[in-house]
């Protein structure tokens, strides 16, 4: 039985994926991870959470968290969200783990026994107010190249150079807006150079995509020493070296190996990893984003052909490109993304899987769209796949009495086309082409859906002389749903299982056998089960207003003192409201109190006592006689012991205020 290890890229414990994400490095694995086990390979599928770095201690810096407690919200997000999409993990770890220390710092002392990691001393950046040194993710200063202020301590977000911190003019810290000086500090520096030969030799022979063979010979013919270490004390310790931890890129990708060992442990077989990555007959599947090509092209695999131990080396890099949201990159800080909770209120894990699948950034950026999302779901799901399973199956519970019948006379044709197309399914997946077999999905069903017409079996149905040719129209029907069942799996794994049992199989489809699958037909005799709708219709005013809100959340990130909408209320509720104009006969300060005035407000009909909080902006002089809007029927309620019987309706934003004056109409005007 072929081994195969799958690793998706580790997501970084660091904020909510996105579709952009799903598309690139996880959705591909999982399709290919779920097609390899129906074809009986011995499957481990790994990822996990990749949990330290600077990037994370500084985004819980902000966030006002412990780096800690930053990763373990990010981290059980991301991992349910991937549970929502069906994921099919065999194991998802985190980096955090204490034996993922012990394995990277294993991996550490086996390149320094080879004499491959040098200590070097070089200048960084030292904040004396916070005493320590800086990560270039926590400085900012002037662009060496464009003058540009704020610019990041690893590149210019103004004219997108990229220099090292230490070039930028006026340092400052990030988090405290001290400036920053220079000194001396000791990192551990791996000899990358050393593994230039023997890296240039193993991709010779790679039958890779281009892009990823083409990314990792610019890198490998420029290799140089890369510093290993960071000054920090959120990530793996340094043997030997206190206050310093390994670069992320160090750990991160041992943590492939770390979680393995992880998941061996829980199955009581502590070394059972070893049968995957030190067998040279397992095959090692990386799925990753195109921006990690180099790390899982050259710099990991360097690291594992400097180990003692024969690990293996990738074989399959499958890289993809990004997908973008409307044309625009997912973007969470500009309010351009999904709100993935929303989203599976209303929408099946299928039907993102299956419009994410179609549109696979596999050979250039795609994109996600709403409008494209819906005629995923309608045209194809509903219309092909789900309408085609729909009438045969209530047609044959209507004239078949509800189980399969005998096939007969096969029809040769269809037969082969299905055969055809069924291979074609298994080859794309086999070649990480999902766009691909998404197509071939919609084939097959369109496949049966004229065959079906054209064999008309409701009017075979009326003439008992062809009850045999209804009974293999029939039959050959359920062959095309059952191979519909076998292809949408990997892609769609929860309606390939409905269609499996409307079919009355009760096994599980997953732990089917492609081949066989395909192969056998279903039984005859075998009753079906219970038929139903398999993909409700997206309508058009949903998709409007997803698009609004899209808008909205732009606006709002754009304007940030603007406050988010309430939620919707009636008419009712509304006019239980009762506003009217008041004039301010009195005002005074309320004592003790720098926000309050006391105001005596004339409603036309009576006198009110209203306490206001917007000393800070008015003088109770300026309001004697002004004419405001009162909202004259809010319960009564004490502030700082006075009764205040109504509010005063004020405009405000940030920390402005403003009145808005009436200038005609007379104390105790309705207001609607
Ligand atoms: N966490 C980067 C990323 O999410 C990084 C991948 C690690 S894979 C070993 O793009
Ligand atoms: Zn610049």
């Amino acid at each position: 039985m072929q081994k195969i290890l799958i690793t998706s890229a580790l997501p970084y414990a660091n904020g909510p994926l996105h579709f952009g994400h799903i598309a690139g490095a996880y959705l591909p694995g999982d399709c290919y991870a779920r097609f390899q086990r129906l074809k009986g390979s011995d499957v481990l599928y790994i990822c996990g959470s990749d949990e330290h770095g600077v990037a994370i201690t500084l985004s819980a810096a902000l966030a006002h968290r412990t780096p800690k407690e930053h990763v373990d919200i990010f981290h059980e997000m991301n991992r349910r969200l991937f549970e929502k999409l069906q994921f099919s993990f065999d194991y998802y770890g985190r980096t955090s783990w204490q034996g993922h220390a012990l394995t990277t710092q294993d991996f550490f002392h086996a390149l320094s026994r080879k004499g491959l990691i040098e200590e070097r001393t070089e200048d960084h950046l030292y904040s004396e107010e916070e005493k320590r040194f800086l990560a270039d993710r926590y400085v900012v200063g002037t662009c060496p190249k464009c003058g540009f202020q704020e610019a990041r301590g690893d590149e210019c977000q103004s004219c997108a150079s990229s220099y090292e911190a230490t070039d930028l003019k006026n340092p400052r810290s990030k988090l405290s807006g001290a400036s920053l000086t220079l000194r001396p500090s000791n990192h551990l520096y791996l000899r990358f150079d050393r593994f230039k030969e023997q890296l240039k030799g193993w991709i010779a022979n790679k039958a890779w995509k281009d892009n990823v063979v083409h990314f990792a010979m610019q890198y490998i013919n420029d290799l140089k020493p890369r510093a290993i270490t960071r000054d920090s004390d959120w990530g793996i310790p340094v043997p030997g070296y206190p206050g310093k931890v390994f670069y992320v890129w160090f750990d991160a990708p041992i943590g492939y190996i770390s979680m393995t060992q992880e998941w061996a442990i829980q199955q009581g077989k502590a070394e059972l990893w070893k049968d995957y990555w030190l067998n040279p007959d397992c095959k090692l599947v990386h799925f990753i984003g195109k921006d990690n090509i180099p790390f899982h092209a050259v710099f990991f695999p360097a690291m594992l052909m400097g180990q003692d131990e024969s690990y293996i080396l990738p074989d399959q890099i499958p890289a993809n490109e990004f997908l973008n949201l409307e044309g625009r990159q997912f973007s969470k800080s500009d309010g351009w993304y999904i709100d993935l909770e929303d989203f599976f209120k209303q929408y099946t894990a299928d039907q993102a899987r299956y419009s994410i699948a179609a549109n696979a950034p596999e050979t250039s950026d795609s994109e996600f769209s709403w409008k494209d999302f819906q005629m995923r779901c309608n045209s194809e799901l509903l219309g092909k796949l789900g309408n085609f399973v729909n009438r045969v199956l209530v047609f044959i519970n209507q004239h078949g009495e509800g189980m399969v019948s005998t096939i007969g006379e096969c029809e040769e044709g269809l037969q082969k086309q299905m055969q055809h197309l069924v291979a074609a399914a298994a080859l794309s997946f086999e070649s990480f082409h999902l766009r691909k077999a998404t197509q071939i999905l919609m084939e097959l069903a369109s496949l049966g859906n004229a065959y079906f017409d054209h064999q008309k079996p409701w009017a075979l149905a009326k003439d008992p002389k062809r009850k045999d040719k209804l009974k293999t129209v029939l039959g050959m029907s359920v062959e095309c749903i059952k191979n519909l069942a076998l292809v949408a799996s990997p892609m769609i794994p929860e309606t390939a299982q409905k269609i499996w049992e409307m079919l009355g199989f009760q096994t599980e489809l997953a732990r089917g056998s492609w081949e066989k699958i395909h192969k056998t037909p279903v039984p005859e005799g075998q009753k079906l089960g219970k038929v139903e709708v398999l993909f409700q219709k997206v309508e058009d005013m949903e998709i409007e207003k997803q698009m609004e809100k899209l808008g909205e959340s732009v606006a709002m990130h754009e304007h940030p003192s603007l406050q988010p909408l309430k939620a919707e209320v009636s008419y009712g509720d509304f006019d239980k409201m009762d506003f009217r104009i008041g004039q301010i006969v009195a005002a005074e300060k309320v004592a003790k109190s720098k926000k309050l005035l006391k105001l005596l407000v004339d409603l036309g009909f009576t006198q009110r006592t209203v306490v206001s909080g917007i000393s800070l902006h008015y003088k109770p002089e300026d309001l004697i006689g002004k004419k405001v809007v009162v909202v004259a029927n809010l319960q009564p309620t004490k502030i700082m012991g006075i009764e205040s019987a109504g509010m005063i309706l004020a405009a405000s934003i940030g920390d402005q205020l403003e009145l808005p004056y009436i200038q005609c109409l007379p104390p105790g005007s309705k207001v609607v």
